[in-house]
């Protein structure tokens, strides 16, 4: 505690908490972090968003470090002169808030609207440069009443729409999630098993959008978006090109068809597979297999899809009894039902090809199954081998395919298939509509009344927003169905087309509906007519810099860029992608692993905060580590970072006592002016680069040198030291703010030292001086170098080896030592 304790306006250590009342106060009366709508504001725009916090406790020691980086990137932005719009909101309806209540016996809008009270106060505390006059919450009628609204215009343009399937279901959650929500089987949020249930569902279709979403990607490239998301974004569209192959069924009418990636492969398939737990498969069943069949099928139910596809485990299936015709061969396949095929990717069923797939080999070596290679790869045959042929190579037992390449294979086979009506080139996406119904009760009512005559029927604009039935206690606890059916006046309601008797639609929207568009709703956050005013949006639009942790990388992030994608096809926006540049924190963790209450390795930031103060404690989670690497807890000092802070704070406060502002720095010492425009120089860039934690290193060695040129140099009161000192609070200003803003009035400066102010290196200074270093061998003097005053030893020796005057008196001699005085002289001895 002592280091924080001590006299703010004279001594040489400042009062953490004292700087943190008195800049608080300023800020709240000054709101220098307002972003201007003044038309007359002619400053570039910056969008800096920071992904919304879930009010489910208070801030912890992760949203310190998110918050960190973010106000960086705002603060810095800021700095440069731009009118910077850098907000702040909450995502307080759903899952984890209302988790939390119940967790805490409470019911979800009082704990919600509570934390969300405690969390405002420690960001404010925490010192982030937010807009407050934008502050949202998605649980306030005047925010999810957008969400109906535009639920409605889903509704119309066919992208809203309800089905029956297999959904995934959290037993504990008592809920429907969403395939974004299931991760390895379990539940995304608590961690249990998933099961599945056939449930009748609200979906939003983004798998028309699936192509469009990689398309667009050409605008995160190139280090806009961080490599690794776009490729969990690529790798879940999942697109596939290949083939539909249609199939004829002995006995069925229809053909059935299959989607293959290698239609080359056509004459070496053998047998067919249909997902056991689709439809198709207990149609074809013949009678003599059924009881096989129903058997089978209610193992393969207790299945997740993970598991029904991970290779280690054994083949298993049942023959259906019934054979499907190769459109080409005119063969006779059996028909299979396996696990291994998913009912809910191409077409439920497969064409198998044992020689050249590894899946369909391993089955058909387990149930006796023909295997026929038809591309000649050089490898050793697969079944004896037991291992599949996937390579490319020439095709062979393949009537007008053979001598073919795989891919002239696959464009003279589709030809075929089209000419005969039997088939045609697809492209298959892994992408799944998103199923957005929830059966909870803390979310935005889906605005969809169910009408006897009319069928479902969208809740006019003017009835907007259906607010959630009050209910409590045990009403509110989740049920398998939703909480609100329990509430009958909620439920019944008049049709709002024939105004006959109706129902309520009674389930609520998944969470992630809110935050995929709130960050519009920042730019005309009070905005009664509309959910956004489409003027603001794309004068401040899409988000310039976007920060957030990876685990959004599939859910978050796609769900957001398809509904800018469905806004931008509505005419209200004029981009398609909503962030422009995303920077994913790492984690804080404690002794190399996460913080849990299970390990007892949590650290609370409140009490970090008091022992240091919050800038110590930005300052050290910054200078850990860039920005996207974990920070352990463990191996970072607070301490250090605090010293740090108190070298710095006294050089500001003896270069503002001994000078005064606006004293000409050309007048000053050159040594130092050097020093503090190279750093000026380097630290731009490294903060442009985002590698916060070099920038600071640097800003240690300017506090170093101004503390040197103050005690052994010109002086405190010479201006190339105020220069310096000024450097310090503005840089400063990005990471550690209070005391940044108690030195720059120390400085003699009025008003907030935050905007504005970021000063641009000299080139001329930036120039480096140079020496003259004489290079001897065997004492005599061969060569001269020019080199930097603080060239290193070891840089002046490789530089004087490989002089060329120098290397001719060596020659094929051997060199015997090299005596190096740097910068002046080197002397290299041979023999
Ligand atoms: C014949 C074939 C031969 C295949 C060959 C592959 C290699 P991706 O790339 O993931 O799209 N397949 C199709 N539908 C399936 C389903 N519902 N469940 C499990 N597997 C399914 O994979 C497409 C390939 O996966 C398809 O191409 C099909 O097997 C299989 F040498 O058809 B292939
Ligand atoms: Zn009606």
């Amino acid at each position: 505690m002592t280091a924080v304790d001590g006299d703010q306006t004279t001594g040489d250590t400042y009062d953490a908490r004292a700087l943190q009342d008195k800049w608080q106060a300023r800020w709240a009366a000054e709101l220098p972090f307002q972003a201007s709508e003044d038309p007359g504001d002619d400053r570039p725009r910056s969008f800096v968003v920071d992904m919304f916090a879930y009010p489910s406790g208070d801030l912890h020691m992760g949203h310190a470090e998110a918050y960190a980086i973010g106000d960086v990137i705002g603060r810095y932005r800021l700095q440069r002169g731009d009118n910077v719009l850098h907000p702040v909101g909450w995502d307080s309806f759903g899952l984890p808030a209302e988790n939390a209540a119940i967790k805490n016996n409470s019911h979800p809008e009082k704990w919600t609207y509570a934390n969300i009270e405690t969390q405002a106060a420690s960001m404010g505390r925490y010192g982030v440069a937010v807009d407050w006059s934008r502050r949202i919450h998605t649980s306030d009628p005047e925010y999810f009443k957008w969400n109906q609204w535009l639920f409605t215009r889903f509704f119309d343009r066919g992208l809203a729409y309800r089905k029956d399937g297999l959904v995934n279901w959290c037993p504990q959650d008592q809920t429907v999630l969403a395939n974004e929500q299931v991760v390895q089987g379990r539940c995304e949020r608590c961690g249990a098993e998933v099961e599945r249930r056939a449930l009748n569902q609200w979906y939003f279709k983004i798998t028309d959008y699936a192509q469009r979403l990689l398309d667009d990607m050409d605008q995160l490239d190139g280090g806009r978006w961080p490599d690794e998301v776009l490729a969990m974004q690529r790798n879940w569209i999942g697109r596939s090109t290949g083939a539909d192959v249609h199939f004829e069924i002995e006995g069925r009418d229809e053909p059935v068809t299959v989607f293959t990636t290698r239609p080359d492969t056509l004459y070496g398939a053998t047998f067919f597979v249909v997902a056991a737990d689709a439809e198709l498969a207990e149609e074809l069943c013949a009678p003599e297999q059924r009881e096989a069949f129903e058997t089978y099928r209610s193992d393969v139910a207790k299945l997740s899809d993970i598991e029904r596809q991970t290779t280690e485990r054994p083949k298993t299936g049942v023959f259906l009894g019934r054979y499907a015709v190769n459109p080409v061969t005119g063969e006779r396949m059996p028909v299979w039902a396996a696990d291994y095929v998913l009912a809910g990717y191409g077409h439920g069923a497969i064409m198998a090809v044992p020689a050249h797939d590894q899946r369909d080999l391993d089955f058909a070596l387990a149930f006796d199954l023909p295997v026929r290679v038809v591309v000649e790869t050089g490898e050793p045959d697969p079944a004896e081998t037991g291992v599949a042929t996937a390579g490319e190579g020439v095709l062979r037992d393949s009537g007008p395919l053979d001598g073919l390449s795989k891919d002239e294979a696959i464009e003279r086979i589709i030809e075929v298939l089209a000419e005969r009506g039997t088939g045609e080139a697809t492209v298959n996406y892994r992408l799944r509509d998103w199923l957005l119904s929830r059966q909870r009760y803390w979310g935005t009512p889906i605005p969809i009344v169910h009408c006897p005559s009319c069928g479902e029927v969208a809740v006019p604009d003017e009835q907007l927003p259906v607010t959630l039935p009050e209910l409590k206690g045990a009403e509110l606890a989740p049920k398998g169905i939703s909480p609100l059916a329990a509430a009958k006046d909620w439920v019944e309601v008049d049709c709002p087309s024939c105004g006959g008797p109706a129902e309520r639609d009674t389930d609520t929207m998944d969470t992630f509906v809110d935050s995929s568009w709130y960050f519009l709703r920042y730019c005309s956050p009070h905005l009664d007519t509309a959910p956004f005013d489409t003027e603001a949006v794309n004068k401040w639009g899409p988000v310039d810099h976007y920060i957030g942790g990876k685990e959004h990388a599939t859910l978050h992030l796609m769900y957001a860029r398809f509904f800018t994608k469905v806004l931008h096809d509505m005419g209200m926006l004029d981009f398609t992608e909503p962030f422009a540049r995303l920077t994913n924190q790492g984690q804080v963790i404690n002794e190399g692993r996460a913080m849990s209450k299970s390990l007892g390795n949590g650290v609370d930031l409140g009490k970090e905060i008091d022992a240091y103060g919050v800038d110590a404690v930005r300052l050290t989670m910054l200078f850990a580590s860039p920005p996207e690497e974990d920070v352990d807890w463990a191996d970072v000092s607070p301490t250090a970072a605090l010293k740090f802070l108190n070298r710095a704070y006294r050089v500001m406060h003896e270069a503002g006592a001994a000078g005064t502002p606006g004293a000409d720095p050309a007048t000053g010492d050159v040594e130092l002016r050097r020093i503090t425009h190279r750093s000026i120089d380097q630290i731009t860039a490294l903060i442009e680069d985002k590698r916060f934690n070099v920038a600071i290193a640097r800003c240690m060695e300017l506090v170093s040198a101004t503390r040197k040129a103050i005690d052994s140099g010109p002086g405190a009161g010479d201006p190339a030291v105020r220069e310096a000192a000024e450097f310090v609070a503005v840089a400063l200003s990005l990471f550690a703010p209070y005391v940044a803003e108690e030195g720059w009035e120390k400085l003699g400066h009025v008003g907030t030292v935050a905007a504005g102010n970021w000063p641009e290196a000299d080139p001329e200074l930036l120039v480096q001086e140079t020496v003259t270093c004489v290079v001897q061998v065997q004492n005599k003097v061969r060569d001269k170098l020019a080199v930097a005053p603080d060239i290193s030893d070891e840089e002046l020796e490789r530089l004087a080896l490989a002089s060329e005057k120098a290397q001719g008196f060596i020659g094929d001699k051997t060199v015997r030592k090299v005596i190096v005085r740097a910068p002046k002289l080197v002397n290299i001895v041979v023999g």
